[in-house]
């Protein structure tokens, strides 16, 4: 078997089993998925970077792992990105799509172990998304941690149906299975009905799926036999929590992490769990609350787990870390005694949380300034049961209507950066030096 960079048990093949691997349906062994990925290693030798459309599906999983047995970075492309977002990804990177056809079987020898892994595209409070460099060994020292403080083995069967283009599905949801060796089940959508029909041991999703999850009783009673159910990507709501307490029987382990960090704090499988807390910094990782009088402040990181900057970007980069060299989260944080954070919020209103997608105010913004009719556009995220937060565009416009706007938006980026409410004003509240001012905006 080659040695695949940071996938363990796929490189050992002793878990090899018929049934490695599912997602949405279509199942694989470690054998056919190295044949696979070898095919696409042949192919991208020697490139640069390329882009896989990452579907939810088995062509995805031999995408990102042919990358690194061939040592080349993986940029995933999102699906449904509408032309202005795959445009940008594409151009920022550098990269090209490389399809990928699971039939297509070769060997390939594998490549050095370290080095940029994958190009994650995440979005900040303005402007276009930047490229995420995480390497090789950001990926093991994160996997490992959470392998121990979930106690995550080859003993388990990994369930989630979450998207394949950032952190939480690939890093956790995939590589994670081929590190550790537990078997994957991908459900292609992560819906409750999915969740309970899967049968696994260890459970990944967003609070938006828990929330589902809690809401169908019947699949949150099936979820009782599993061992341990994972929440993260954003804050996990109290009644959720004990909803799934109370229905599965399980109180659900919180973690807390960004893509530009990894995972970085979670509650452990033998630790104290309690809704809102999101347990205590990971093995190797050290973090700290930046000064204030109330104990609260912004979260600052340090450790193995940190990207390797944004791609081509080193004034961004600089400017994420304070002086003392601490990665700035931008979340604002309280840590108890015994070291267990509780995330409070975050210092910048314009970056939005929607089912636990990261969207940049900015970015919609300007793709709302994109439609002729629309003169004026403010974006913000309004508090919502199902999404945690729903974007919502305040547009000074005329002869369009909000439906319009909605699938410009969706048309154009991904259609998770839609806004799910529209509203028409006269004017943009601005302050005295003509600037909007969103704290002034009218209630939804
Ligand atoms: C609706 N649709 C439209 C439109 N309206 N399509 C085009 N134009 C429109 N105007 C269609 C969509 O194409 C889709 O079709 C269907 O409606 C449902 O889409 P949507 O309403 O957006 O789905 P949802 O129900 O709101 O999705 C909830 C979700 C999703 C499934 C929970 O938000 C999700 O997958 N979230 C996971 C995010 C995540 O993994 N984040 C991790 C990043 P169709 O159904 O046919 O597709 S955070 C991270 O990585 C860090 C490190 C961490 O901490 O984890
Ligand atoms: P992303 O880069 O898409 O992973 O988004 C990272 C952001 O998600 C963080 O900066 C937090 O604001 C948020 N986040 C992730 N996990 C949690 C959590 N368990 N509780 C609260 N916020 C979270």
């Amino acid at each position: 078997m080659p040695e695949v960079p940071v996938l363990t048990a796929l490189s050992r093949g002793t878990e090899d089993r018929a049934d490695a691997l599912t997602v949405a349906g279509r199942t694989c062994s470690y054998e056919e998925l190295l044949g696979a990925a070898g095919a696409v290693a042949r192919r991208v030798s020697g490139l640069a970077a390329f882009a896989v459309e990452a579907t939810a599906s088995l062509e995805t999983v031999a995408g990102v792992v042919g990358g690194l047995l061939a040592g080349v970075p993986v940029v995933p492309l999102p699906p449904d990105a509408g032309p202005a977002e795959r445009e940008h990804v594409l151009k920022d990177s550098g990269a090209e799509v490389v399809p990928v056809d699971f039939a297509e079987r070769a060997d390939f020898a594998g490549a050095p172990a370290g080095g940029a892994a994958l190009v994650l595209y995440t979005s900040g409070t303005t402007g276009a998304p930047k490229g995420v460099v995480i390497t090789r060994e950001a990926m093991a020292a994160d996997l490992d941690a959470l392998a121990d403080a979930w106690q995550w083995t080859a003993e388990d069967t990994l369930v989630h149906g979450l998207p394949l283009f950032h952190v939480h599905g690939l890093v956790l949801g995939v590589l994670g299975a081929l590190r550790t060796g537990s078997r994957l089940v991908h459900t292609g959508r992560p819906t409750p009905e999915a969740y309970a029909a899967a049968g696994g041991t260890l459970y990944f999703g967003v609070p938006t799926v828990w929330h589902r999850v809690v809401r169908d009783e019947a699949a949150a009673r099936a979820l009782s036999g599993a061992r341990l159910l994972v929440s993260g990507s954003a804050p996990l709501p109290a009644p959720v929590f004990e909803g799934l307490r109370d229905l599965s029987g399980h109180q659900p382990v919180e973690r807390y992490g960004m893509t530009e960090t990894l995972i970085t704090v979670s509650a452990r499988a033998d630790g104290p769990r309690a809704p809102g807390a999101v347990g205590t910094a990971l093995h190797g990782v050290t973090t700290r609350v930046a000064e204030s009088a109330d104990g609260i402040g912004e979260l600052q990181v340090q450790g193995p787990t940190l990207f390797d900057g944004y791609l081509g970007r080193p004034e961004a980069t600089a400017a994420s870390y304070t002086d003392d060299g601490w990665f700035r989260t931008g979340d604002i944080a309280a840590m108890d005694a015994d070291g267990t954070h509780r995330i409070v919020g975050r210092a910048s209103t314009d970056l939005i949380k929607s089912g636990g997608y990261r969207i940049g105010a900015g970015e919609v913004e300007n793709a709302l300034l994109a439609h002729p009719a629309v003169r004026e556009a403010a974006v913000v995220g309004a508090a919502d049961p199902d999404l945690g937060q729903r974007i919502v565009a305040y547009v000074v416009a005329d002869g369009v209507s909000g439906q319009d706007l909605t699938d410009f938006v969706a048309a154009r980026l991904s259609v998770h950066k839609r806004p799910r409410t529209v509203r028409f004003l006269a004017e943009l509240p601005r302050n005295a030096m003509g600037k909007p001012q969103k704290r002034l905006l009218p209630p939804v």
